[in-house]
């Protein structure tokens, strides 16, 4: 039987790419220089899309491919996937949940504890000579026993939320209901809420058109001017204007982030801004996690080209 095509929406490690052209013909859309050429040409040979959680696909991507069967996300987000077009046609879509959730919990403690403590300007104190002309280092502040907020108690937020219980801090929560595996810590239904009690305010959410933005000016102010807000889900979540007007009014202390509006190329307000800490949307980003991620999007394509369940659905 021929290779099922597959049209690849972003590039991945050698080592996906390898087992993966053994198994598909692939089509490199993010290659291709004329990508509506691409699509014409092979529109009605192409039966799976391979993309990542922050590229996805669009409607008119997904219409124009007649015999779409299946898209397979390297991520866990895939709000980028038009799931209304998906639901349209029957089309499948997979993502890779579970085996990123540490990594990117990782990342989002290692960002609040970075940030905090000032350690790049401290790097950068010792590089540059000022420890040795100025002396000690200007004081930051303390991570430890403070108040915690996590917007968002999936996965992700869970496993935030289990280390910073580590750092004896308070803990509390946000989401659409109580979460009877988190007994221990303090539930507030509304969002404001729970941002004017955290020092150190997390976004885990899962993306979505009902979460758009719901981390806005009256979350931002809520945290206030000696908060954080940490995030490490999708820029949608927060409405980045309102973000960069608090930060630069110093109405929010400060931000540590991963991901942003039409990234890779940020607004570069962020730029002008000593208050954040940029991250270049890498929270997933370890070899192990990424080699799992590969494996699963694979794993998905083969089981659903040989008539098997898919492994991690998500419609
Ligand atoms: C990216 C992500 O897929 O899990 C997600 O939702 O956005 C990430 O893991 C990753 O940056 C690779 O593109």
């Amino acid at each position: 039987m021929s290779k099922p095509e597959i049209l690849q929406m972003g590039p991945y490690p050698s080592w996906d790419e390898a087992p993966l052209s053994e198994a598909f013909v692939l089509h490199r859309y993010f290659e291709a220089e004329d990508k509506p050429a691409l699509l014409r040409d092979h529109a009605a040979g192409i039966r799976g899309i391979a993309t990542r959680g922050e590229i996805g696909a669009d409607r008119a991507t997904i219409e124009a491919l007649p015999n779409l069967e299946v898209i397979s996300v390297y991520g866990v987000g895939y709000d980028a996937v038009d799931l209304d077009a998906c639901a349209e046609r029957g089309i499948k879509v997979t993502n890779t949940p579970d085996v990123l959730t540490q990594d990117v919990a990782d990342l989002g403690v290692a960002m609040m504890l970075c940030h905090s403590r000032g350690m790049i300007g401290a790097e950068q104190w010792v590089r540059d000579g000022s420890w040795v002309r100025e002396g000690l280092y200007p004081l930051k502040r303390r991570v430890f026993g403070k108040k915690a907020g996590v917007l968002g108690l999936g996965r992700i937020g869970y496993e935030v939320a289990k280390r910073l219980a580590g750092f004896d801090m308070d803990i509390a929560y946000s989401d659409v209901g109580k979460k009877d595996y988190a007994p221990d810590w303090t539930y507030f239904d509304d969002p404001v809420a729970l941002a004017q009690h955290a020092d150190f305010l997390f976004v885990t959410l899962a993306a979505s058109a009902e979460t758009r933005h719901i981390v806005g000016t009256d979350v931002i102010n809520a945290v206030g001017p000696q908060g954080m807000i940490v995030n490490i889900s999708r820029a949608s979540n927060i409405d980045e204007e309102a973000l960069l007007a608090a930060l630069a009014s110093g109405a929010l202390g400060s931000a540590a982030l991963d991901v942003f509006e039409g990234e890779p190329a940020l607004d570069p307000r962020f730029l002008e801004l000593d208050n954040v800490l940029l991250q270049p949307h890498h929270a997933s980003g370890t070899f192990e996690t990424r080699k799992a991620m590969g494996k699963l999007v694979r794993d998905n394509l083969i089981a659903h080209f040989d008539g098997k369940p898919l492994l991690t659905p998500v419609n």
